[in-house]
């Protein structure tokens, strides 16, 4: 152990700390804006790049980065005293002397980090008059990148390349040409990105944003000759609160909708609705892979993966395309969902395909992409026209001067707002293979499950996996959250390794509660730990927990698909994957 005194207090701290996270324990906050950790997934993004968090050790000429600087026996550090304050402005201003003044129509104006501390500094005129970058900016179906606004602080890249192993994102160039891009300097669109958002959630400037579609949504609310419905994806629930200064995991289901009747969408419905369709569908596809596996058919292939989350349908397009038989083909719950609408909906309302717009509001970035895909298109007509996540949603409230806090609450639209927990569950890492199993059990055993909830397939551990007795056959489940984890998983089942029937994969660390549009959660797990405890409580207050139960997904069977994995649910409920 090494003893040190910050800033007056004296601390205790194993060899090989940093002076940032002694100072941390102490309570004293270091400002920083490269600095990332991710306690969990076991990643310390320390470049000591920024310089922001530089400290003063007594006897030193040099002030020290604290995040890369070890703590060494009877050091005597100043954090906060005036050279080290002196420092910090001049650094900040030497920053924004490559940094343009867009700041009244930033995308990240009033969430900026570099706003925020140049205003904590009193930064109130700049002395450097530097050259200015002129990067073109890279605009994708997800997410924007002015790389004029980039500081160099490399969070994005320690995402993309450590957390997802996509790669996506390296340094390129030297010195003042220095910035971060996909290779060969190419727009996003043309690279690996699977548009997780990961990058977008944890850069601290506006080099890095999701494509707004809120302005779009304005005019089509507006639009007294259009119907407007939308779906909530389960997530958004568990989060949308922390805009409006409520406790991580605070559900707002309700006061959620009667935001959205308020803001004038004429239906407001559930993205859960269509998990549990999604369930009907992947669920049937599960059994019938693993019947034709049991009897012996050499040409079929097991694992099944769920084929829900669009980040992960993009990495293994990009990453896996030798594998792109093995996923689910069942859709998305968001592009269930919009077929749906244009089709039965729309049929009831007795309004035209072309004057119905769904919009999703979704925590996920992949999703914008994932709408827009010509796969899901009628005509050039989106089945969902575009997504918006939780963090514009907030701020469209906000804009209409409402504040979700005293909002009553209201229930959700029929007949496409109903849901079951199983739908619920689908936003937490695991929620989707557990709502599975839970249909799938009483589907091939005939038996009525004594207890829904399977707790060995729930927590935050990156790759988990449990075995489930469906009436003497074990069922072996998969479950990998954030890509990094994926890969493995992949990996093993390309090596003949995996020993799965089902696996679950959410690109996103948490699983949709960690989406990349969700409310910034700094890479603090508590905070997914309680969206997703959450979720759980809702799934246990439904009076209905199992998605096959869903009185109007059965109506829907009946009265419109027939049945699950019928011709017309292939049409419009299933998709396929590229090279
Ligand atoms: Fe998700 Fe899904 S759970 S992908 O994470 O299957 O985004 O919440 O809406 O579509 O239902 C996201 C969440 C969401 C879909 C569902
Ligand atoms: Fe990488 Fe995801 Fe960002 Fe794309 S969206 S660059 S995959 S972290």
């Amino acid at each position: 152990m090494i003893k040190l005194t910050i800033d007056n207090k004296q601390i205790e701290v194993p060899q090989g700390t940093t002076i940032y996270e002694a100072a941390k324990q102490l309570g004293i906050e270091i400002p920083t804006l490269c600095y990332m950790h991710l306690g969990d997934m076991g990643i310390e993004h320390k470049p000591g790049g920024c310089r922001i968090c530089v400290v003063e050790v007594e006897g030193r000429r040099n002030l020290a980065p604290s995040c890369n600087s070890k703590c060494e026996e009877g050091m005597v550090i100043n954090t906060h005293n005036m050279r080290v304050l002196n420092a910090r402005k001049t650094v900040m201003e030497l920053m924004l002397s490559d940094h343009p003044f867009d700041c009244l129509v930033c995308a990240k104006s009033g969430n900026c980090d570099l706003q925020t501390m140049a205003h904590q500094f009193g930064v109130r005129e700049l002395h450097y008059k530097g050259e200015q970058s002129t990067y073109k900016v890279d605009y994708s179906p997800s997410i924007i990148r002015d790389m004029d606004k980039c500081i160099m602080c490399r969070r994005c890249e320690t995402m993309c390349n450590d957390v997802q192993t996509v790669g996506a994102l390296s340094a390129v160039n030297r010195g003042f040409e220095s910035v971060v891009a996909p290779a060969f300097e190419m727009d996003l669109e043309k690279s690996t990105c699977t548009y997780c958002g990961q990058c977008v959630a944890v850069c601290p400037t506006g080099a890095l944003t999701e494509k707004d579609h809120t302005n779009q949504l304005i005019r089509d609310l507006a639009d007294p000759k259009k119907t407007v419905v939308v779906q909530t994806a389960p997530a958004v629930r568990a989060a949308l609160g922390e805009e409006f200064g409520m406790d991580a995991g605070t559900l707002v289901t309700g006061k959620m909708v009667s935001a959205l009747r308020s803001l004038g969408f004429d239906k407001v419905f559930d993205t859960d609705f269509a998990a549990d369709l999604t369930i009907m569908e992947e669920g049937t596809e599960l059994l019938e892979r693993l019947q034709k596996h049991l009897d012996g058919d050499k040409d079929v292939k097991l694992p099944i993966l769920t084929s829900c989350c669009p980040g992960w349908v993009n990495f293994f397009e990009h990453h896996f395309p030798d594998m792109k038989d093995i996923p689910s083909t069942a859709r998305s719950p968001q592009q269930m969902f919009g077929p749906i609408a244009k089709n039965y909906l729309a049929k009831q309302m007795g309004i035209k395909r072309e004057d119905m717009i769904v919009v999703s509001i979704m925590p996920c970035l992949a999703k914008k992409y994932e709408c827009q895909r010509d796969e899901f298109k009628v005509d050039g007509d989106p089945d969902v026209n575009y997504s918006i996540s939780t963090r514009e949603l907030a701020n469209l409230i906000k804009q209409a001067n409402m504040d979700l806090s005293t909002m009553a609450d209201e229930d959700f639209d029929n007949p496409l707002g109903e849901s079951t927990g199983a739908g619920v569950i689908f936003g937490a890492t695991g929620g989707v293979i557990e709502a599975a199993a839970r249909t799938a059990y009483e589907v091939y055993t005939g038996k009525t499950l004594e207890k829904v909830d399977f707790e060995a397939l729930r927590g935050m551990d990156g790759i988990r996996s449990a075995t489930v007795d469906f009436d003497g056959l074990p069922i072996n489940i998969g479950i990998a959250h954030g890509l990094g984890n994926a890969r493995k998983l992949l990996e093993d089942i390309r090596d003949g390794k995996s020993e799965y029937h089902a696996i679950e994969i959410m690109a996103c660390p948490g699983g949709c509660i960690g989406g990349g549009g969700q409310p910034l959660h700094h890479g603090d797990s508590s905070i997914l730990k309680k969206r997703a405890a959450a979720l759980y409580r809702e799934d246990e207050g439904k009076a209905i927990r199992k998605s096959h139960e869903n009185p109007y997904i059965i109506k829907l069977y009946e009265e419109f698909l027939g049945k699950p994995c019928s011709e017309l649910s292939h049409k419009l409920l299933h998709t396929h994957y590229f090279d």
